[in-house]
C-alpha cells in the first residue's frame, strides 16, 4: 500500500457542534433476530421510519466483516482506494501503523465489489428478505460505506440520506446500519426522529457537512430517540428519516457499515434534480 497516494481522501476540520444537539429522551425499541420481523414490525417501520434488530448478525459474521475492512485499509486489495482519512494525518499517513490508520479513518466507501466478506454481509439472505418486505420490491444494493468513529471522531450532522442520492424523489430507499463494535449513547450511536420521514424532504445546507440546519433540529430533545446497538445489531431506516450522530468524546471506538437498497432497476436522476428538491437555492431560505 502506498498511503500517500493522492487518490485517498482527507476530511476537513469543522467546528464542534452544540453540546445538546444530539440529546435524546428515549432509547429505541428493538426486536431479537431477523426471524422476529413480522407484519406488525413492517407496519411499525412504515409508521416510525425505522426498525431495530439486535443480534441480526452472528459474532463470526461481524468478525469476518471487520477483518475485511482491516484488510482493505492494509491495502490487501491494491485496487481499492475509497478511503477517507482524517485531515490531520494527511502528511504522515505513510508513517502510520495499520492500527494508527484504523484510528484515523472516517469512512470507507463502495467496497462490496472489492471484499467478499463485506459483500456477504450486504447480501445476507435474511437481511435481503427483510428489505424486500420493507421496500415491497426486489432490492438492489447501490451503496456501501464503513463509518468509523474512533475516539474523537467527528459528528455526522442531522440529515436525510435521500439528500445524498441522485435517485427519484419518490423512490423508496432502505438504509441498513450494522454495528461492528458496540455503539452506545456516549461513543456516537445514531439518533433518529421517529415518524419524521413522513414530513418529506428537508432543505439541506453545506455547513459542517451536507446537512439540515441546526436551528431546525434545536430543542427537539423530547422527540429524539437514541439507537444503541451491540455488535451484530442493525438499524433499518427510511431514506427520509432525519438522523445524525454526535462527536465521539469517549476512548471507545465505534465501527459500523451501512448499506442502501433501492427497488431493482431504479434509474438515476441528475444532481440538479436532487438539488431542486433538497438544496436551498432559489427557495428564499437561509441557515
Ligand atoms: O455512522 C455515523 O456516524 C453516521 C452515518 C450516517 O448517518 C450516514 O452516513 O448517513
Amino acid at each position: 500500500m502506498k498511503p500517500t497516494d493522492s487518490s485517498y481522501e482527507f476530511d476537513v476540520e469543522v467546528p464542534p457542534h452544540a453540546p445538546d444537539l444530539y440529546d435524546f429522551s428515549s432509547i429505541a425499541d428493538s426486536i431479537e433476530g431477523f426471524e422476529a420481523v413480522d407484519e406488525a414490525q413492517i407496519t411499525r417501520y412504515h409508521d416510525q421510519g425505522f426498525l431495530v434488530i439486535n443480534h441480526a448478525f452472528t459474532l463470526a459474521e461481524v468478525q469476518a466483516a471487520t477483518q475485511g475492512l482491516t484488510d482493505l485499509v492494509a491495502g490487501k486489495n491494491p485496487v481499492f482506494k475509497t478511503i477517507q482519512f482524517r485531515g490531520e494525518v494527511r502528511d504522515v499517513l505513510d508513517k502510520l501503523t495499520l492500527a494508527e490508520k484504523m484510528e484515523n479513518i472516517r469512512k470507507l466507501g463502495t467496497f462490496t465489489e472489492y471484499e467478499p466478506r463485506l459483500k456477504a454481509m450486504a447480501q445476507h439472505p435474511q437481511l435481503i428478505a427483510v428489505i424486500r418486505k420493507l421496500l415491497g420490491a426486489e432490492p438492489e444494493l447501490f451503496q456501501s460505506m464503513a463509518l468509523i468513529k474512533p475516539p474523537g471522531g467527528r459528528e455526522k450532522p442531522w440529515h436525510q440520506d435521500h439528500a445524498y442520492f441522485d435517485l427519484p424523489f419518490a423512490t423508496k430507499i432502505v438504509g441498513v446500519w450494522v454495528a461492528l463494535q458496540e455503539a452506545n449513547t456516549e461513543n456516537g450511536c445514531l439518533r433518529v426522529m421517529p415518524g419524521w420521514h413522513r414530513r418529506g424532504p428537508f432543505t439541506h445546507f453545506q455547513l459542517r457537512d451536507w446537512q439540515i440546519c441546526d436551528d431546525q433540529m434545536d430543542g427537539l430533545q423530547p422527540q429524539r430517540v437514541a439507537v444503541p446497538l451491540e455488535p451484530g445489531g442493525c438499524l433499518f431506516f427510511d431514506s427520509f428519516l432525519p438522523h445524525g450522530t454526535p462527536t465521539n468524546n469517549t476512548r471507545q471506538g465505534r465501527e459500523a457499515v451501512q448499506f442502501h437498497y433501492m427497488p431493482a432497476g431504479t434509474q438515476k436522476v441528475k444532481p440538479e434534480d436532487r438539488l431542486a428538491v433538497f438544496g436551498s437555492e432559489g427557495k428564499d431560505v437561509s441557515c
